[in-house]
């Protein structure tokens, strides 16, 4: 159990000249113009929507990405060229059923290898950090997508340096679409792109050329790297254009770090919306809320129903208060007082602006139904403790950091086990991801206020607990049930992994392999 001189001893350990560093690099907060056009995806060149037809090539390498305002930054990318296009970090949009074979090349300087992020694939497919290749070496990725319609994405996983690949660019979203997919697009005259858009949430440093900077102190690798400045689709303080009608939103948090509690506010005053979506695809309904935690490598697939507002009104996407609770609350402010991030974890902000162009359009009515979620049999399922805590300025799962050759999670294939992973009272909160399977939030106990003040969906439940989850946020002192089913139909042994999110905390080795026995 970390205690506070523990606490106080690694903090006296970080040295002060790297953190004086960060303070000149630091570029002003909370910019406020919110007048640069989003970034939207469009059928080509950097987050191209593509549908791949036939072999899919891609190459992970370095390039620069232009930012708002002229400026470019260095940037890490997956490009491919694909029916006379050429994509960088293509959005792929694939049918339920559709077979994929994909190669990744290696083109960076280092390790790297890609990871398809909520996917149900054979272990070899999957790409987790036992299969890191070296510079110039190709990975064969061949696969059946089976998952139901839903926001997954893909993104680097190489060993050791997930964080700061993934920073620099190495990720893009991957939307499956099946039947369910296709009737709610046609009840509400949804279309990828215009009315349904994707959006990736992200923090970072800036230097003043406009560059990212990935460069955490001692403290940081341990507690995860913020940036300051807040982007939706690489566009800071974006704003975009709508009319007075309902809009899809796919929030994914791509941040290494940072936890969002996603609002929409009018004025000063919240602006409910419907969630229809997880980390796994669609709920069986809509489910209304004003404010939902996103963690990192979680999804939130949102409604909002701009027809009720007029011409001129101004929604913005925000990221509400909270309390990051790093440290049982001492390490946050310790944080502050190391001069380290200057936008907290925790901190209050806007993210995008929703400019209404239209007047008030007729009411369009949200469908019933979604999708069939069919609870996981738990009956006789066995119960198997997850811990996750601190010693030595290390997180631990089950009391070890990750060690590559080891697999201390072993299940049997067609079997359900529940997975009690408790939190320490003293830590920080973790988004715990596996790899391979979707699974469901039975309950959440021992939850913080915060939490508890959104628990309107039974036994301790949040609305992103609903439906399908790969990721699931594990707040200081909570225990949180998951059920999670280990049938699937590939030949033999597979190896996944079962990692925090935090990517500086994965990184440090707070993951553990899985195997599950044919
Ligand atoms: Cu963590």
């Amino acid at each position: 159990m970390l205690n506070r001189r523990k606490f106080l001893a690694l903090a006296a350990a970080v040295p002060l000249t790297a953190v004086g560093a960060y303070a000149i690099l630091r570029t002003p907060a909370r910019a406020t113009g919110f007048s640069s056009p989003l970034f939207i995806p469009g059928d080509g060149g950097p987050f191209g929507v593509l549908i791949p037809q036939g072999k899919l090539a891609l190459v992970a390498e370095h390039g620069t990405f232009p930012l708002a305002g002229g400026k470019t930054t260095p940037f890490l990318w997956y490009r491919t060229q694909h029916q006379g296009k050429t994509y960088q970090n293509p959005i792929l949009n694939v049918k339920t059923g559709t077979q994929l074979s994909v190669t990744l090349d290696n083109a960076l300087d280092e390790g790297t290898i890609l990871h398809w992020h909520g996917l149900h694939l054979p272990g070899k497919m999957d790409g987790n950090p036992r299969d890191t290749i070296g510079p110039g070496v190709q990975y064969h990725y061949d696969f059946t997508v089976n998952n139901r319609s839903g926001t997954y994405w893909y993104h680097t996983h190489a060993h050791g340096h997930t964080a700061k690949q993934a920073y620099f660019g190495l990720a893009s979203f991957f939307i499956v679409e099946d039947e369910d997919e296709v009737a709610l697009r046609e009840a509400l005259d949804l279309q990828l792109g215009v009315t349904d858009l994707p959006v990736v949430i992200q923090d970072k440093r800036l230097n003043q050329a406009g560059e990212f900077v990935y460069s955490p102190n001692p403290m940081e690798k341990m507690m995860g790297y913020l940036g300051d400045t807040i982007l939706a689709n690489l566009t800071p303080t974006p704003f975009t254009e709508i009319g007075a009608r309902i809009y899809r939103f796919r929030l994914l948090n791509g941040s290494t770090a940072r936890i969002y509690k996603i609002a929409f506010a009018k004025g000063e005053k919240l602006f409910p919306y419907h969630v229809i979506g997880n980390d796994g695809g669609l709920l069986d309904k809509p489910y209304s809320a004003s404010e939902v935690f996103l963690a990192p490598g979680e999804r939130l697939d949102i409604l909002l129903d701009a027809s009720t507002l007029s011409k001129g009104d101004e929604v913005y996407l925000r990221s509400l208060a909270f309390d990051s609770l790093e440290g049982g609350g001492m390490m946050g402010g310790m944080m502050g007082v190391m001069g380290s991030a200057s936008l907290a974890n925790g901190d209050a902000f806007n993210i995008m602006k929703l400019a209404v162009t239209q007047p008030s359009g007729a009411a369009q009515r949200l469908p019933a139904r979604l999708s069939k979620v069919n609870p996981i049999k738990t009956a006789g399922a066995a119960v198997r403790a997850i811990n996750l805590e601190m010693a030595q300025m290390r997180w631990l799962i089950n009391g070890n950091t990750y060690q590559m050759d080891a697999f201390p999670i072993e299940v049997k294939r067609n079997t359900v086990e529940i997975w009690e992973i408790h939190n320490a009272g003293h830590s920080m909160p973790h988004p715990m991801h596996i790899h391979g399977f979707q699974f469901q939030v039975q309950s959440r106990q021992n939850s913080p206020a915060q939490v508890r003040a959104l628990a309107s969906h039974g036994n301790g439940r949040t609305v992103s607990d609903l439906g399908w989850k790969d990721t699931v946020l594990v707040w200081p002192g909570e225990t949180v049930r998951i059920a999670i089913d280990f049938s699937h139909d590939f030949g033999g042994d597979q190896t996944y992994v079962f990692h925090c999110h935090n990517l500086e905390h994965e990184d440090g080795g707070m993951m553990v392999n899985l195997r599950v026995r044919a």
